[in-house]
């Protein structure tokens, strides 16, 4: 049986983030893809000015109250960018609605980087988030929302090892069995994710080289192709392995293309080794 995903997660019209890749990557993946947008955008709202930002709050619980009638059992719920911090009471309701007690669900915190929240962000959007991660079989915070989540200092590029441990414990105190941060460094020269299980002793580390640069859409990338993968049965780890060493070659494409960074990940191209990888293909 095909599996179906509801993705919930803005639209930016230009800048390869949230839905504009969530929806290329689970559809490579296999995985029959529901999307509702939190909010359309222009384009995301990281090293653009200008862009237009409507928030799609009221639409929520009509399309959910639709969506309901028709019975259809979702695998995964993939919830990401949001609107605000209020909004996570309206993705609250529509998962009462929507789900069932065998949809896993996947949430993708993104609201921050770098230490910092993003732009259009509020103060409340950490606790809020938090209600929300809560309810999740998984979650895949960088480190900035990793810190903001539990309320502590963000340990910057060089973590240590017992820091980043007790973030992924944290996490899993509040609720999820799968932990994964990304954007963790212990050394200049590399990045990657800590991969957590519940009960662990500690996390697995994986990393790749890191580039002095800032790449748009990343998490967003990585994530989905995560999540795209666990849907095909692999493990969390194998899966998260995966979902690395795509978004490297999503990065070094990016690099090689010389496209302005702001336009986010060429990860285009990874599908195909992607859709390899999972045995998509195979009829
Ligand atoms: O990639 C995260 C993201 C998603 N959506 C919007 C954003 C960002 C990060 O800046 O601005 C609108």
């Amino acid at each position: 049986m095909q599996k179906r995903a509801l993705a919930v997660q803005d639209i930016s019209c230009v800048g390869r983030c949230s839905l504009t890749v969530a929806l290329p990557v689970l559809s490579a993946a296999g995985v029959n893809t529901a999307i509702v947008p939190t909010a359309l955008l222009s384009t995301h709202t990281g090293e653009f000015t200008g862009y237009t930002h409507l928030d799609l709050s009221d639409q929520l619980l009509p399309i959910a109250r639709h969506l309901a009638t028709l019975g259809l059992h979702y695998d995964a719920f993939y919830s990401g960018y949001l609107a605000s911090s209020a909004q996570v009471d309206q993705v609250l309701e529509m998962m009462d609605l929507l789900l069932d007690e065998r949809t896993h669900v996947f949430v993708d915190p993104a609201f921050g980087d770098r230490g910092r929240m993003y732009s259009l962000m509020d103060a409340q959007i950490p606790a809020q988030m938090r209600r929300l991660c809560s309810r999740a079989a998984t979650v895949t915070p960088n480190l900035t929302e990793a810190a903001y989540l539990l309320d502590v200092p963000y340990p910057g590029d060089r973590a240590s090892r017992e820091v980043v441990t007790d973030l992924c414990r944290g996490l899993c105190d509040l609720g999820p069995e799968n932990v994964v941060i990304t954007d963790v460094s212990f050394d200049p020269g590399y990045t990657g994710v800590a991969v957590y299980r519940r009960g662990m002793e500690e996390p697995a580390f994986l990393c790749h080289e890191r580039f002095p640069h800032m790449f748009h859409g990343t998490g967003d990338v990585f994530a989905s192709f995560l999540l795209g993968a666990l849907l095909n049965g692999m493990s969390l780890e194998a899966a998260a392995a995966l979902a690395l060493r795509l978004t490297h070659l999503s990065i070094r494409l990016t690099l090689q293309g010389g496209e302005p960074l702001r336009y986010g990940l060429r990860f285009e191209q990874a599908l195909g080794p992607y859709i390899d990888k999972l045995g998509v293909a195979k009829p």
